[in-house]
């Protein structure tokens, strides 16, 4: 028969992606009993949602992966330098086989609302299958783009075609072919799937509101010698990984973008762009990221990449984006720029034609009615906060996380918030985690967040909640590092500006992964600074 819930266990884990998978693995090998719920059939959080074809990570496989076993690192095969979704959940499965992680994950279980009781020092969690596990420590390991959001446009339902959500796609292919499709949305994921779908239909139209900056990923297979040099190579690696801006390593630059000759500056952006990797770029100059002049100078270099590719003069204009380069998330594609080149594909700039309604046929902007058989939003993410503030969590005296946050986000280390005791994020707002190779920031938040809960059991303390000092202190320092960048410039998912009425704040912590876990480093050296232990309450079940 099926497996029983427990009803008490030392810690609640909320999704099993490649978060809550690995920390189910920390937390067995600390003799802690540990419950995961996951919303769906299996593991790999966003692997197995995002089904979309042409769905691909962009940061190299090698570096997109555990580090925490040397075994897993000699013995799992990479195929592509940026693989797709199908390889990314194969490798989530055979970690989850591999150390025997589902059985004490409760698959097709959504985790609906938390609550803390102060007298028992607990979780109380509620799955949308009834289940109530009482927990010690409640671990939101839910993923930065997890819950899914839709245009804010009428008639959504009564469109008689079919209907897509690039992060909720079948698990059976979806084919095309001579079908009148219409694609909502130009992120990452838009980015992707519309050379693909454009490849298949009989038609295509993409409806852009903000343009992204895509660089050609020149994906490949691996060659036998590579994938052999970086097994080789893998413990100075994922140090050099650890220590650096964004988990992945890069040369740092040296000079500013406007000290070199254009000439100069041409050609390094030129190797960026055949280098096939978005960090190179991101960090071909020390001031990109800082200074809207020296940001010019790579933003005008992907305009003209952007009218040498596209044919048309009018289309290639609309597909250059106005905001600085990379202060919106920038996408690595295969043939994106080419795809509107076809004939059978259309664009169509919704900031001169915004769409009115969807319609029975299709889309209506306010230049006509597009018909269509099929349509796809890759329309993004309540990013960073979404799969947070929709649980229902409750923390001390039965105040909501949703409300506590209505202003934005607040926490400390990105880790965890003041009111809510025993309750961690893994790469919550407040920690680098979107700006960054997401496993790197995800082993150290986990490891972080298992030595914190061996620490407390070690010394009998019975919880652990940041000082609201500490947190506002953190909350601060955070919108200071942000402001030296030209990240607020933008109207992204970093700022919550993509979600009406979702406060304007910027999320991330934009000091990279080296100097944020330095921070968590002393943090823990120094008995926890900033967070108030107490030992009141029943301590550690062993
Ligand atoms: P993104 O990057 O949030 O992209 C969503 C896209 O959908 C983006 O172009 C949005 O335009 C567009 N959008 C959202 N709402 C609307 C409405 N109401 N009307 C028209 N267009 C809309 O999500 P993705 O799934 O592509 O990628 C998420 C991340 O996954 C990506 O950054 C990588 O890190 C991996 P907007 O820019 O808001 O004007």
């Amino acid at each position: 028969g099926p497996r029983a819930v427990p009803g008490t266990v030392d810690v609640a884990v909320v999704g099993a992606g490649f978060s809550g998978m690995y920390l189910l693995h920390r937390l067995r090998e600390m003799n802690l009993s540990a419950v995961v719920f996951e919303a769906g059939a299996d593991v790999g959080g966003t692997w197995y949602w995002n089904r979309y074809p042409g769905a691909r990570v962009d940061v190299e496989s090698l570096a997109y992966s555990f580090s925490f076993s040397e075994e897993l690192e000699q013995e799992y095969e990479w195929e592509e330098r940026y693989p797709t979704q199908p390889e990314i959940l194969r490798y989530a499965r055979h970690v989850a086989d591999r150390f025997d992680l589902r059985r004490d994950i409760f698959f097709g279980t959504r985790v609906t609302a938390a609550a803390y009781d102060e007298r028992d020092a607990t979780w109380l969690v509620r799955t949308d299958r009834g289940d109530a596990v009482t927990a010690r420590f409640l671990v939101m390991a839910t993923g930065c783009l997890s819950f899914s959001k839709l245009p804010e446009v009428p008639g959504l339902d009564r469109f008689r075609g079919a209907t897509f959500h690039t992060a909720h796609w079948p698990q059976e292919d979806v084919d095309f072919g001579g079908m009148r499709v219409g694609v909502i949305g130009t992120g990452s994921s838009g980015v992707q799937s519309i050379p693909v779908i454009a490849g298949q239909a009989a038609d295509l139209t993409v409806f852009q509101r903000t343009p992204a900056y895509s660089l050609p990923a020149r994906n490949r297979r691996l060659r036998p010698d590579e994938i052999a040099g970086m097994k080789a190579g893998y413990r100075a690696f994922r140090k050099a990984q650890r220590e650096s801006g964004f988990g992945v390593p890069t040369v740092p630059a040296t000079k500013s973008a406007l000290e070199v000759s254009d000439e100069e500056r041409d050609a390094a952006f030129e190797a960026a762009w055949e280098s096939g990797s978005l960090v190179n770029l991101l960090t071909a100059y020390t001031d990109l990221a800082v200074d809207l002049e020296a940001n010019d100078t790579a933003k005008r270099f992907v305009h003209r990449k952007i009218h040498q590719i596209v044919k048309d003069p009018r289309t290639a204009e609309d597909l250059c984006p106005e905001y600085p380069f990379g202060t919106k998330r920038p996408c690595l594609d295969t043939d994106y720029y080419e795809t509107y080149n076809r004939d059978n594909v259309h664009l169509v700039n919704l900031r001169r034609t915004p769409i009115v309604e969807i319609t029975e046929g299709g889309v209506r902007t306010s230049a006509g009615e597009y018909a269509f058989d099929a349509i796809v939003y890759a329309t993004g993410f309540d990013a960073m906060t979404g799969a947070l503030t929709n649980v229902d969590i409750r923390g001390r005296g039965g105040v909501s996380l949703k409300e506590t946050w209505s202003a934005g986000p607040r926490t400390y280390l990105g880790i965890s918030s003041a009111g809510f005791p025993n309750m961690f994020m893994i790469t919550g707002p407040g920690s680098p985690s979107v700006l960054s190779n997401m496993v790197v920031s995800i082993e150290q938040h986990v490891d972080w967040v298992a030595d914190a809960i061996g620490h407390l059991d070690r010394h009998g303390i019975a919880t652990i909640e940041p000082e609201p000092q500490a947190q506002d202190a953190w909350v601060d320092h955070v919108n200071l590092i942000g402001s030296f960048t030209l990240y607020p410039k933008a109207n992204s998912w970093y700022m919550g500006a993509n979600v009406p009425g979702k406060p304007r704040v910027f999320m991330p912590y934009a000091g990279g992964v080296g100097e944020y876990r330095k921070k968590c480093d002393e943090v823990a050296a120094r008995g926890y600074e900033g967070f108030s232990l107490s030992s009141a309450g029943p301590g550690p079940r062993s």
